[in-house]
């Protein structure tokens, strides 16, 4: 039986985390606490589970009940749903900075992330994470554009009032980076040119040694979920 009721272990050097993710071409959700433990150096073990087959229901069973990757367990603990995933581990780890330390950037990269989560419905079906291929801009509808301009006022107001003392939203890697790196690929694969200020941030994020290393697994993968590689729409320019 899974324990819902532990604390937090402290942690001590040894990897006592397992991640359970989707496979990294196309699952968006696990690609935020992977790069965030990776690039925070929050070490874990990785359990790959490939989406749309037959047996992902029941694989993903064994570890939550919720039915979806990412599932984060610490122990026999499980953590679903990446919002809490990412609160569980600022928790659990306080001198690893998920969230900025000062109070008005640390609500503010909070907030980015629920709005995140909850959010820019649009731009997610218009643009789907797919690391095996990139699109030409195309007009994807007055939604996707609202998402897109909401999403560019957040990135500006960080980097300029936050940004400063590093590559990314509030300075250094943190959470809200990883909550929004599979966003920022949907802008850099389907086409969106977003000034000079958020292009560089784009470019940092995308250059992590985690996005790095992520993006070289993802194109090494086998599964193909036939679904996601149709866009008639859309002309593809790269594969
Ligand atoms: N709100 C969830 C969403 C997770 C989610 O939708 N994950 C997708 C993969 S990116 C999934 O597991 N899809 C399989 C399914 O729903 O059957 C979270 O934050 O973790």
């Amino acid at each position: 039986l899974l324990d819902i009721g532990a604390t937090p272990t402290k942690f001590k050097g040894t990897i006592m985390y397992k991640l359970v993710i989707g496979n990294k071409r196309y699952s968006s959700w696990s690609m935020r606490p992977w790069t965030t433990m990776r690039m925070l150096d929050i070490a874990f073990e990785e359990i790959v589970i490939p989406l749309d087959t037959p047996t992902f229901k029941n694989q993903v069973a064994k570890y939550s009940t919720a039915g979806t990757v990412p599932v984060l367990m610490d122990g026999n603990l499980a953590i679903w749903d990446t919002l809490s995933i990412v609160e569980y581990l600022a928790d659990a780890h306080p001198d690893k900075n998920l969230w900025p330390t000062h109070k008005a950037p640390r609500a503010m990269a909070r907030s980015m992330c629920a709005e995140m989560h909850a959010g820019f419905m649009a731009l997610r079906s218009a643009c789907p994470v797919n690391l095996g291929k990139k699109f030409h801009l195309m007009e994807r509808g007055a939604k996707v554009d609202t998402d897109i301009a909401r999403i560019s006022e957040l990135f500006t107001i960080a980097l300029r009032k936050y940004g400063d003392s590093g590559d990314f939203l509030f300075g250094e890697f943190g959470a809200v980076d990883g909550y929004f790196a599979p966003v920022i690929v949907r802008l850099r694969y389907h086409g969106y040119q977003m000034g000079t200020l958020i292009e560089s941030y784009i470019d940092a994020v995308l250059g992590t040694a985690a996005f790095q290393e992520w993006n070289a697994a993802a194109l090494k993968e086998e599964w193909i979920v036939e679904a996601d590689e149709l866009d008639e729409k859309a002309k593809e320019v790269l594969t």
